[in-house]
């Protein structure tokens, strides 16, 4: 029979902090598709797959925590909630609030968010305020706001949200089978990386559920996990938080993560690291998944992919492993990046008359 998958909190509610009373925020997030990466997969001579978390109702992998951040914030009796953002979080929080007939303002950094992520927190009826700061600053307001005033904070700092982004890794499992060797994806704030390892250490053990009882291990092992930041951004590279962070990757332009000590955690008892690209690195990354595995992705969402790029052309990526690499973003919501060629300049679609001659020969066709 056919069957409509029903958001994380239902598909995994076993596995989450919720009841059947539980009132439930949803639009239908997860159940993303897990691509085949063809090329990369030549590359390295490992099995290489894309977690497209740009499917996602709001175009990222955000809708993931804001279902379950929404939910508890009805489950709280909040009536606003607020958050801080590089972009995604406040489309995300934007869109989860209307569904939840709550109140939301973003908080985001002036100038520093695509034209895409700031559209969609007006279209949903977000109050968007632009602060003369960075995303750290915006996140510390949020923070004291959250404290002192009668708003219900969704930032990931927000443990809701982590519990529902673990269930990226769930999917990934239940996909393959077991977990993949190496998991790779960007890192800015640090919830995601600390939510999937969660996620396949909770998989990976037998887990005690608190509606179903002991559940048993669904994975024999957990991955290896790779983490990489923007080179202007990649406060875990430096060992302590960046002032002034910078990177065209403006959703991980973030110099303080609030996720600190678990995304180490993450790294270190998975036997991973978290390393840096450069913005050269993201872009050309950005380029081989548009044009090589037909996956079209934000900027920050390559960065993972430009980190395996690396990592293989450094002699440090095994061959015949799994690899998953989540790419966190759609490409649609800051789409001025593919319209830049490896040199700088701007494509210019060439103009052709209304004609299907000149069209043919414009195309380097002869008539059959
Ligand atoms: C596309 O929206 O922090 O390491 O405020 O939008 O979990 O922060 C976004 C982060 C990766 C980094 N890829 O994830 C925000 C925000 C994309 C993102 C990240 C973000 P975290």
């Amino acid at each position: 029979m056919a069957h409509q998958w029903r958001g994380v909190i239902r598909e995994y509610a076993d596995r989450l902090p919720v009841t059947e009373a539980t009132k439930v925020i949803t639009l239908g997030e997860g159940g993303t598709p897990l691509v085949h990466a063809q090329k990369l997969s030549e590359l390295t001579g490992s099995t290489v797959y894309l977690k497209v978390e740009g499917m996602n109702p709001t175009g990222s992998f955000k809708d993931r925590g804001m279902t379950m951040a929404m939910t508890a914030a009805v489950e709280a009796g909040a009536k606003a909630v607020v958050c801080a953002s590089t972009g995604n979080t406040s489309a995300s929080a934007a869109a989860y609030a209307t569904a939840a007939g709550l109140k939301c303002a973003v908080l985001v950094p002036e100038g520093k968010i695509s034209m895409g992520k700031l559209s969609q927190a007006i279209a949903h009826g977000a109050t968007l305020l632009q602060v003369d700061g960075n995303f750290d600053n915006c996140l510390d307001i949020a923070r004291k706001l959250g404290e002192s005033y009668p708003v219900f904070l969704v930032n990931s700092v927000n443990p809701a949200r982590i519990q529902g982004q673990k269930t990226g890794a769930f999917e990934i499992v239940d996909a393959l089978g077991d977990a993949p060797d190496i998991h790779v994806l960007p890192v800015g704030n640090a919830g995601n990386i600390s939510a999937y390892w969660k996620g396949y250490k909770e998989y990976s053990a037998p887990f005690e559920s608190a509606t179903a009882g002991t559940l048993p291990a669904v994975s024999t092992k957990t991955p290896a996990m790779w983490g990489f930041q923007a080179a202007g951004a990649a406060p875990f590279v430096a060992g302590h938080p960046i002032t002034e962070p910078d990177t065209i990757a403006t959703a991980i332009r973030i110099g303080n993560p609030a996720s600190w000590d678990t995304a180490i955690a993450a790294r270190d008892e998975s036997g991973g690291f978290i390393d840096a690209v450069t913005d050269e690195e993201i872009l050309d990354a950005h380029r081989w998944l548009s044009a090589k595995e037909g996956v079209f992705v934000e900027p920050g969402s390559a960065a993972g992919v430009a980190g395996l790029i690396k990592k293989h052309a450094a002699g440090e990526v095994p061959s015949g492993k799994t690899i998953v690499i989540t790419v966190t973003g759609h490409g649609l919501k800051d789409p001025q990046w593919a319209l830049r060629t490896e040199d700088g300049s701007e494509v210019q679609p060439v103009k052709v008359p209304n004609d299907v001659v000149t069209v043919a020969a414009e195309l380097g066709l002869e008539e059959s």
